[in-house]
């Protein structure tokens, strides 16, 4: 570490490092010319992999076999060839000419966590002059989860950082109209802002959303700030729309809302059942671990309703499944592996409760039944639930195709169920994997306690004993119910009841569901801040806009998937005016009165360390020291927790709760108006509301459009040919997009990525249908109709809400063909 505070660290500070960095830099920028050389002449490989591991074999602790480097490039192939298909070789040029042009000056070199998802991959940030140059691997004790692997996005999505659109000055509203303000100004306008509809209104007429983007200090600030100044538990983030049904399902299960497992288990299980997650695209690092795995002798059976790529890989057995009938497949697993006598007999009398009810729950769910209501055929089923009972270790693994439905939290509690009647949770290279989404949604979107009914570390705000600490700790009263997750403070907007809203790094404009609907909420709010990076959507709408740093920018931590507390560490001076977001959150609290006297994002660590028995040996320096560690990690002794549960399960007699999931289908099924499932979600290149991709140039070439994907046989009936636009309507608007015929979804189901601002899917999606203990919304089933566009001009710049569909002008130009960039939809299908 420098001496300036930041994380940077001089490549020229000693002469060996001087020597090692000729060479390091140097010596890799010519390996990835010459290399881009001799790809050049193949079309689908165009570029350079820029990682040192693309150099099959060469990467630490891996077997050289000709075998071994083979499968090696079987998996990578899967990070850099999607890498190089998105970014020109000028711009990879580019970049290593930039850093080669700095080589005999000094450059900066930052070890740091990825800022786009929850793998938790590290790496170091090439830096000089306050610009990112690029990345690349660092010390592989430092990133244990990624060694010398990162994906187009951790490798190239930088740009952003440094985009002329950046938000530098605070900025206040007048008349309509933002100008630049002062931090005071901006900060003053905000308290009296918070302050008068407390007043008028009461403080939890105030809603508040915090960051999974942002640090765990940020995070953890924000919810101090919340109940320390305004007595209220009303503070929520994405999580919400994520995970919640995990968080809830396996916190009254086995204790923790969290993965069980950490990146070893996930690399060393010797079989995987994945559903609802499109791992290869929105795991990318994880996915080759995982392949990797499977090409060494492991098992991977993927339940998907689209042939995603994680089912396309050769060795994967894939069943296709309708959407949103997840706990019945599920249930008829449990149900097979009871009725074959394959169930873990010990395990379940001696570490489990509720074994009876569930078994007597599932007595309806024959391989038949399943096929009836499913569409899995009963051989497969009944493989799957075989080889997950027999297997010496498995990992159950999903992400949002299990969770983003209004019976979520069921179909979590049904895979929790088949784990535990197998056995394979609190083993070594077993157990539950739920795939998390944000860099820091585990961390800042949960532990951290920016949730309404919990302190940090999961301590919930109805026992006594915890309300006492923290009320005691924060010096105020606090309520002893939860307060509202961020989809009840947007319908208790529409109702009245909350006045003003503070959003920190989400943008809620794009993603929630109804967002027609969700605009007009925010648009009519009494008072709204917004703090972020850019002038998103649901900024515009702000009184004031508080400019924060990026994570390039930021000393911090953010929290992996598998529960790793990982340093963040600043490379580059913030943009202009821009501040870290604990230190707007801390000017802020001054001004309620509570002066914290936080120095760095360390010392409020060490208060959260104070305060949460799960952080307890948590700090800086000991992250600094020995590269991240996973929690519960209770004391400054404490190694760390890899494999949870392996001893007993965090419930209070230490026994699993395993409980009969009420199973439900879709909240609307299908109908004649509406015949079409439509599942959303996410695409390799493209990252949420897109503030941080749609600015990098080389991703937009291959990935600037929006698209539905529809089967052949509905695309037949509907009269629509691939490549052509189609207008797409839900119960609450329409989208045109273009049509990619492909048998990815199956016939009567389609799929429409989020990342679009210009047809947003959430103008189709429902912000009612939420499940009842979660509160996520149903973002993986809305029925839709599919048409043929008349011509370009219908519904031309994309989208419409419900009461416009009827008369919806041309839009000048509209007849010309335009020139469109790609889906990136090509790409991906020919990839692997
Ligand atoms: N490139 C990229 N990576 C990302 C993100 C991003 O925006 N871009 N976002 C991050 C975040 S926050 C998250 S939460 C994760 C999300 O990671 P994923 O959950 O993998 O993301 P989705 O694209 O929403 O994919 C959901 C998967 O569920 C399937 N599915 C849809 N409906 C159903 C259903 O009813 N049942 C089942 N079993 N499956 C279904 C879809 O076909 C798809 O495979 O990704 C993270 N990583
Ligand atoms: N239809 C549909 N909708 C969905 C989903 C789906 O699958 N389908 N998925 C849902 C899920 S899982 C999620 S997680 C949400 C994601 O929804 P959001 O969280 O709203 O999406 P992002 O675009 O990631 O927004 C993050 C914001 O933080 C800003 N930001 C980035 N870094 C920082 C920082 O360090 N500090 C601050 N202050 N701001 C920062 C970005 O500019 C951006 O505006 O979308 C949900 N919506
Ligand atoms: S897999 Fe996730 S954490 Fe790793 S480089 Fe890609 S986006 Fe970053
Ligand atoms: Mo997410």
């Amino acid at each position: 570490m420098t001496d300036d505070g930041s994380g940077r660290r001089s490549e020229s500070e000693s002469s060996d490092d001087q020597g090692e960095y000729k060479k390091g830099v140097a010596g890799f920028m010519q390996r990835a010319k010459e290399q881009a050389k001799e790809r050049a002449s193949s079309r689908s490989e165009s570029v350079v992999p820029t990682s040192k591991g693309a150099e099959a074999g060469k990467g630490p602790g891996l077997d050289t076999s000709a075998v071994r480097n083979e499968a090696l490039k079987r998996v990578e192939h899967v990070v850099s060839g999607t890498a190089a298909k998105a970014f020109t070789e000028g711009r990879l040029f580019d970049m290593a000419d930039a850093i080669s042009d700095y080589r005999l000056e000094q450059v900066d070199v930052t070890d740091t966590t990825c800022t786009y998802c929850a793998v938790g991959c590290r790496f170091d940030l090439y830096t000089k002059d306050g610009k990112v140059l690029g990345t690349r691997p660092t010390d592989p004790e430092k990133a244990p989860i990624n060694g010398i692997s990162t994906c187009v996005k951790g490798k190239f999505g930088w740009d952003f950082v440094d985009s002329d659109d950046r938000l530098t000055e605070p900025l206040v509203k007048e008349d309509g109209e933002f100008r630049e303000a002062t931090w005071d100004e901006a900060l003053d306008r905000v308290a009296d802002g918070l302050r008068d509809i407390e007043d008028d209104h009461g403080a939890d007429a105030l809603g508040f959303v915090s960051s999974s983007k942002a640090g765990n200090e940020d995070n953890y600030a924000m919810q101090k700030f919340v109940r320390q100044s305004f007595g209220t538990h009303n503070v929520d983030n994405c999580n919400r729309l994520c995970h919640s049904p995990t968080v809830s399902a396996l916190s009254s299960m086995v204790g923790y809302g969290a993965a069980s497992v950490d990146h070893d288990d996930l690399e060393n299980t010797d079989c995987y059942l994945i559903t609802g997650s499109n791992t290869t695209e929105n795991h990318p690092v994880l996915a080759t671990r995982i392949k990797q795995n499977v090409l060494d002798g492991a098992d991977i059976y993927v339940f998907d309703p689209r042939e995603v790529r994680m089912a396309e890989f050769e060795e994967s057995h894939y069943t296709r499944v309708e959407p949103g009938q997840d706990t019945v497949w599920i249930n008829g697993m449990v149900r097979h592996v009871i009725e074959e006598d394959l169930h873990d007999e010990a395990f379940i009398e001696e570490r489990t409760t509720g074994f009876e009810e569930v078994k007597e729950s599932v007595q309806k769910f024959t391989p038949e039944y399943v096929e009836e209501v499913t569409g899995a055929p009963p051989e497969e089923l009944k493989e799957a639930a075989e080889a997950v009972a027999k297997a010496d270790s498995c990992c159950f693994c999903w992400t949002l195709g299990l969770t983003e439905h209004a019976h979520g939290t069921e179909n979590v509690v049904a895979m929790a169920n088949l784990a535990l009647v197998t056995g394979h949770v609190g083993k070594e290279h077993s157990g539950l994997s739920p795939f998390r989404g944000q860099n820091n949604v585990q961390g800042g979107g949960g532990d951290m306690g920016p949730i309404p009914p919990n302190f940090p570390g999961y301590q919930s705000v109805t026992d006594d004993e915890n309300r006492e600490k923290f009320e005691e700790a924060y010096g105020v009263d606090l309520p002893d119910e939860p307060g509202l997750t961020i989809t009840e403070q947007f319908l208790a907007a529409d109702d009245g009841d909350i006045k003003g809203m503070y959003v920190m790094g989400e943008n809620p404009a794009l993603s929630e569901p109804n967002v027609a609907h969700a605009e007009e909420i925010l648009a009519n709010l009494d008072f709204l801040a917004v703090q972020d990076i850019f002038m998103t959507e649901t900024a515009e709408h702000a009184d004031v806009v508080l400019p924060a740093t990026t994570a390039a920018e930021s000393n911090g931590t953010f929290t992996a998937s598998t529960r790793r507390v990982q340093l963040v560490k600043q490379a580059i001076d913030p943009k202009g005016n821009s501040k870290q977001d604990w230190q707007i959150v801390q000017e802020l609290s001054k001004r309620f009165g509570n002066d914290w006297g936080y120095e760095t994002a360390a010392d409020i660590m060490d208060e959260v360390a104070d305060l949460t028995p799960i952080y307890g040996g948590i700090s800086h320096d000991r992250l600094e020291e020995e590269g991240g560690l996973c929690w519960p990690c209770y004391d400054e002794d404490h190694p760390g927790t890899g494999t949870m549960y392996l001893d007993e399960f965090e419930t209070d007699d230490g026994l699993a709760h395993m409980r009969a999931p009420d199973v439900r289908g879709p909240s609307r099924e299908v109908d004649e108006e509406f015949p079409l499932a439509l599942t959303t979600g996410r695409v390799l290149y493209q990252y949420h509301t897109g503030t941080m991709t749609h600015r990098q140039e080389g991703i937009m070439a291959i990935s600037g459009e929006n698209f539905i994907e529809i089967h052949p046989e509905t695309a037949e009936e509907l009269g629509v040919a691939d490549d052509e636009y189609v207008v797409v309507t839900s119960p609450h608007g329409s989208i045109r997009v273009i049509a990619q015929v492909t048998e990815r979804p199956g016939p009567g189901t389609v799929f429409i990525p989020m990342h679009f601002e210009e047809s947003a899917v959430n103008l189709l999606t429902d912000e009612e249908a939420l499940d009842p203990d979660a509160h996520a919304p149903e973002y993986k089933h809305t029925p839709v109709s599919v048409r043929p566009a008349d011509d370009q001009s219908d519904l031309a710049g994309g989208v419409a809400a419900a009461e416009d569909i009827e008369d919806l002008p041309p839009t000048p130009g509209a007849s010309e063909s335009p020139e469109r960039p790609g889906t990136g939809h090509e790409d991906v299908e020919s990839d692997d």
